[in-house]
């Protein structure tokens, strides 16, 4: 495993800035995520979830700093790992578990399950590896012909979409065109069952790739909450000054398969072991606690509180009627 040159850490100045209520805040979100998928998972698990089902478990940290950092007033897009940003930027549990429930009140009507979530700023999950990033591009393209100086276009991607010659070719069309683009590779080590040393050329993601573009790049600590939301503020603020895009890679771990049908036999339970001794919402947890801000009692009952809507999620889905046959066709644009 590579030992990376983190952005600095600021921990101290992070607690800080945000102070004690937007840092239980931004905790309550990890759990949020951590409680919907949990109880997701279990309801695929008795047949009520059709389709495919990705795990955000384990990167909770990095788009709840994302969100903090950047706000909602962007222009978001990312691939089929897509229930935490969804969440993250205003999709109901209730919309999101129906969705997975194949039922007409889901957020995209019961038609695109897990992997395809929308909101009014989140352009989508995608299914195709890479297919995000020419449109995230395409947003960049939008924000500067409208010269809106206040928004960026932010693409998350996994570590296997580097190799893709759309991530090439959009990064490169990104920095000829000083577009405000921040994509954001997150590194949870895997590609399916393919490990990123296997499959990518460069140590680096971020500065390696970034430099063959003339961009700048970063590192974070994706199982840290601090870092995180430290580097994206001074990448948000870098790029709504600059107009300049940005790679940033945020190195994690995946605590599930690659999908709930992946039983992960590639990689040890020793090494899975380790990785999870650093589980972002234990590690934001501990951070809370040393500096005196929330306790045991407060963390138990943010997680019982999150852990009851995911509940009620499940139960207004299994209530929820099933799409209108008649009505199956309508709103999908296929030729
Ligand atoms: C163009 C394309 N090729 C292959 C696949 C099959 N596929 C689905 S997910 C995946 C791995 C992608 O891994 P990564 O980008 O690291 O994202 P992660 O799943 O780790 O979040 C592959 C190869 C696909 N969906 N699209």
């Amino acid at each position: 495993m590579k030992l990376p040159t983190f952005f600095p850490s600021e921990t101290s100045k992070v607690m800080k800035e945000l102070g004690k209520e937007t840092l239980l805040e931004n905790l309550r979100k990890m759990l949020l995520i951590r409680n919907f998928e949990t109880r997701a998972e279990a309801a695929y698990l008795q047949g009520k979830v059709g389709g495919f089902f990705h795990s955000y478990i384990g990167q909770e940290a990095i788009q709840v700093a994302a969100l903090q950092a950047f706000g909602p007033e962007n222009w978001y897009i990312t691939s089929y790992r897509c229930h935490a940003l969804a969440l993250l930027l205003g999709a109901t549990p209730n919309e999101i578990m129906a969705e997975l429930y194949g039922r007409s009140t889901g957020n995209a009507r019961g038609r695109g399950g897990s992997m395809h979530l929308f909101t009014d700023r989140l352009l989508g999950g995608f299914g195709i590896v890479g297919g995000q990033i020419p449109i995230a591009t395409g947003a960049g393209f939008t924000i500067k012909y409208r010269d809106n100086k206040n928004e960026a276009a932010i693409c998350f991607m996994g570590d296997g979409a580097v190799a893709q010659g759309a991530f090439h070719e959009s990064l490169n069309l990104a920095a000829l065109w000083d577009l405000p683009c921040i994509y954001v590779i997150e590194n949870n080590q895997w590609g399916m069952g393919t490990h990123v040393e296997k499959a990518i050329s460069v140590k680096r993601l971020a500065e390696d790739k970034a430099a063959s573009f003339g961009m700048k790049g970063y590192t974070l600590n994706g199982m840290d909450f601090f870092n995180c939301y430290a580097g994206f503020l001074h990448i948000y603020q870098e790029v709504l000054a600059t107009s300049r895009p940005v790679l940033v890679e945020v190195v994690t771990e995946r605590f599930k398969g690659h999908s709930i049908s992946d039983p992960a036999l590639y990689r040890t339970k020793e090494g899975l072991k380790i990785s999870m001794q650093s589980d972002p919402i234990s590690l934001m947890q501990k951070t809370l606690f040393d500096a005196g801000i929330g306790d045991e009692a407060i963390f138990k009952e943010l997680d019982k509180l999150e852990r009851e809507k995911a509940v009620k999620a499940m139960e207004f889905a299994e209530s929820s009627p099933w799409p209108n046959i008649i009505e199956l066709e309508e709103d999908v644009f296929a030729p």
